[in-house]
């Protein structure tokens, strides 16, 4: 007999033996549960009801742990609150973020900020608007005591200035100049965002239409329920027919933002101030002359004035919400910059391990490190601090897809290895075995980096995504990564001798 007619006789014997093994198994299955079935009917009708339960509940636990380990859990969705934060909700977040170690300072500063504001009891009014709008000029002419500096050249104030103005009905009131926005220093335009987030009224100043920088600074602005003045200032430079068709744009413009906009709220200005002219004399000669505008202020003082007669406790209570808001955005900021720090921590200690891993084995493979042991407790503690909560099916499908790119990436990464270390003086040529090492360390350091970009991004670990994220941009990051894994493989290769 041929040898595959054998096994195909075999295989059929053994179907015949399987059939036979299942009928039998099914008869006395049946057999035994109508035994039980007909003895539990005989007996107590308590015990027929709780054995009924007892098989319901086995059922429906097998079922629950069957879907939690199949189908994918959704990661919390970190409730939204849209209503104001109050001063116990923020005091709260604090104390829980002292506890986990979170530097609280820069939200707290905010909080002690307020107390001194609501303690000095005076109205906060602060300018804002692109550099050279004019916000020191406007200050200027609201405080002609003040020494405000005003210059033709943009980024003249580069620090916040408050100036105190006694408003006609004798209100006290704190007048606050800002760095213009729009210069080369974008951190300049956060800070005078910030301080008009913590004004009860923004002047947002301007001397033209407004460009879409302005727009979006206007939008967030009135987002954060700022009660707010839009100045055209320079007006001096427009006939009446210009003005007019301007203040009709600048509405439009607040409409388009939404919300409800009192014409009053438009003011057109003039900060007055001097410039130098050229004057041509009666003999001909030109020469250079200081010319003063006159200031025109009027109809924003009136328009401050109206603002204010309107219900003071609710600007108060406003403005302490406005900065409630910005103590949890900066809660928020180094809640994000210690989660970071935290997972290049736990990057460091699992890229270490694996140098250490490939330094001790003879010829480790990129599967042996990442999906050992080491790469599973990495990703689950960088996931965890990310709020995120994977399946431990997940992270091994992320293991797994992260695998062959591992091992595609792997010339590259030698590469890389090997021009980092020969930047050490002294290592010169060395045994294939550091440059393993480090190229290792690298897929490591890579992986751990990809994995903290989609966890920011998606806010879950999705693992053909997390996957995808470590293959495309494994060259960036090796790059990124080459000098602290040489280091570290060296030091371990000194230890060691
Ligand atoms: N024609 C005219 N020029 C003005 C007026 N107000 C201010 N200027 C001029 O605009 C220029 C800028 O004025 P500043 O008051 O320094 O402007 P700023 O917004 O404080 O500028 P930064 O602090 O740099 O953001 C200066 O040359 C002023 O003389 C005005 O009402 N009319
Ligand atoms: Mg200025």
């Amino acid at each position: 007999m041929k040898v595959d007619k054998f096994i195909r006789v075999a295989i059929a014997a053994l179907i015949v033996v399987a059939m036979l093994i299942a009928l039998a198994a099914l008869l006395f299955v049946t057999e035994s549960a109508l035994n039980v079935w007909d003895r539990l009917r005989e007996g107590p009708s308590l015990l027929l009801y709780g054995y009924v339960a007892a098989v319901a509940l086995l059922v429906g636990a097998s079922l629950w742990f069957m879907l939690r380990l199949v189908v994918r859990r959704r990661p919390r969705q970190k409730k939204q609150v849209a209503r104001p934060l109050t001063r116990a909700e923020i005091e709260e977040r604090l104390r829980s973020a002292d506890d986990s170690g979170i530097d609280t300072r820069s939200a707290r500063a905010e909080l002690s900020e307020l107390a001194s504001r609501q303690q000095a009891r005076a109205v906060h009014l602060c300018f804002f608007g692109e550099i050279s709008s004019g916000k020191s000029s406007l200050v200027r002419a609201l405080v002609p005591a003040a020494d405000v500096k005003v210059s033709a050249v943009g980024g003249s104030t580069l620090d916040i200035q408050h100036y105190e103005w006694t408003a006609p009905d004798g209100a006290r009131v704190l007048l606050t100049d800002v760095p213009g926005t729009g210069g080369v220093d974008a951190g300049l335009d956060q800070v005078a965002e910030q301080e008009a987030r913590r004004a009860h009224i923004v002047l947002f100043v301007t001397d033209g239409d407004l460009a879409r920088i302005e727009k979006d600074a206007l939008r967030r602005l009135l987002q954060l329920d700022k009660p707010l003045i839009l100045i055209l200032n320079k007006s001096d430079r427009y006939d009446a027919t210009e003005q007019a068709q301007l203040i009709g744009r600048l509405l439009e413009h607040l409409n388009d933002l939404g919300g409800s906009w009192d014409r009053d709220q438009v003011v057109a200005v003039s900060a007055g101030g001097e410039s130098d002219v050229i004057e041509r004399q009666a003999d001909g000669r030109e020469q250079l002359a200081r010319r003063t505008r006159p200031a025109d202020t009027g109809v924003l003082v009136v328009a401050i004035n109206s603002l204010l007669a309107g219900d003071a406790a609710n600007f108060d209570e406003r403005r302490d919400r406005a900065i409630f808001r910005l103590a949890a955005d900066k809660l928020a900021d180094a809640e994000q910059r210690y989660r970071k720090e935290r997972a290049e921590q736990i990057i460091r200690s699992s890229t270490r391990k694996a140098v250490i891993g490939a330094l001790a084995a003879v010829s480790p493979g990129t599967d042996v490190i990442i999906q050992g042991y080491i790469g599973t407790t990495m990703t689950r503690g960088i996931c965890r601090l990310y709020g995120a909560e994977p399946r431990d099916l997940d992270i091994e499908e992320f293991l797994t897809l992260s695998q062959s790119r591992a091992g595609r990436a792997l010339p590259l990464s030698l590469a890389v290895a090997g021009n980092g270390l020969k930047a050490f003086p002294g290592v010169g040529t060395v045994a294939g075995g550091l440059a393993h090492a480090v190229a290792y360390g690298l897929i490591f350091d890579a992986l751990g980096h990809s994995l903290i970009l989609t966890l920011e991004k998606h806010g879950e670990l999705q693992p053909a995504r997390a996957a995808d994220e470590f293959g495309e941009n494994f060259g960036e990051h090796i790059e990124a990564g080459v000098k602290q894994v040489v280091g570290m493989a060296l030091a371990e290769k000194d230890r060691n001798g």
